[in-house]
């Protein structure tokens, strides 16, 4: 009864935070935060899981592999998802990406997440996973605005499976030099690597299973355990629940401040070269 109640409370909490939230330049429209991971991790899921949160109902705009046990990537186009308050779109889109893959066969190329991150790249761009993008190609961008820029890279890693997170290291110590990004991790699926979990969500305040997850995920890339958020996707339900509600936009919310701090950097950056 305490617990539903402090559940409740957080999400109120939390859902006001991230409606009543404003970019730190009113110039800019929104802030874009990049959605990358291994093939199948739940990083579609992960948008509509967002969009549900504040839709208040089950959405599926971007489209999800329903089929099982697939080597192949299904997202296979750059696209942006706004994130709706209602009728009114938030000052944040996800973009979503083709699947990462240990052998670079079938998944996106981390030259191609460098570009996404830089806003060389188009909406609806095909990814190729022969070839990462070059300035030839359509659907490159040669002088991208703030706006077009990411600001925060999310990595989705499932909890059921081994990640291969060298190669989130190899982009983002590529990337630091030149650029201002935050990286954040969500380790999806966190019911199929508990059965604690799997039986009720709330056990994933508590779970040893989930905590050795997290800690491995900060442990293999550096990045700290903070960072890393334990998220259960809305894959099979019908309607909304404020447990996983809670798990979505905890995650959500450092994100957006994360991309926030990020275009402040960026902006500040920008002043002082004028
Ligand atoms: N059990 C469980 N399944 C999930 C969760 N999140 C996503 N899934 C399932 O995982 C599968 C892959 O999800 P997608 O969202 O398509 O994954 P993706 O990372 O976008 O995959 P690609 O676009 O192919 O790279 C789907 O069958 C989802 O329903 C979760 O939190 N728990
Ligand atoms: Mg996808």
């Amino acid at each position: 009864m305490y617990t539903i109640l402090f559940l409740n409370r957080e999400k109120d909490h939390l859902e006001k935070t991230l409606k009543d939230f404003g970019l730190c330049d009113p110039n800019i429209k929104y802030a874009r935060i990049l959605v990358v991971g291994e093939i199948g991790a739940g990083k579609s899921s992960f948008i509509n899981s967002v969009n549900s949160v504040f839709q208040r109902r089950i959405t599926n705009e971007a489209l999800v592999n329903k089929t099982t046990g697939t080597s192949k990537t299904f997202t296979k186009l750059y696209k942006t998802y706004y994130i709706r308050n209602g009728q009114y779109p938030m000052p944040f889109v996800l973009t979503d990406t083709m699947g990462l893959e240990s052998d670079n066969l079938h998944g996106i190329h981390p030259e191609d997440i460098v570009k996404a991150m830089e806003g060389c790249i188009k909406e609806r761009y095909k990814f190729n996973p022969e070839s990462p993008i070059t300035s030839q190609d359509n659907g490159y961008r040669r002088n991208p605005s703030l706006q077009d820029q990411a600001y925060c890279l999310v990595f989705v890693i499932a909890a059921d499976k081994i990640s291969v997170s060298y190669i989130m290291t190899s982009t983002t110590s590529h990337n630091q030099q030149t650029f201002v990004f935050m990286v954040t991790f969500n380790r999806t699926r966190p019911d199929e690597a508990c059965p604690l979990v799997k039986k009720n969500i709330r056990n994933v305040y508590t779970s040893k299973k989930i905590k050795e997850k997290l800690e491995e995920c900060s442990a293999n890339t550096g990045i700290s355990v903070s960072h890393v958020f334990p998220v259960k996707c809305y894959h099979e339900e019908t309607d909304t629940q404020d447990d996983m509600d809670v798990l979505i936009l905890r995650a959500f919310k450092h994100i957006v401040q994360m991309a926030n701090d990020a275009l402040r950097l960026k902006c500040n950056e920008k002043d002082n070269s004028e």
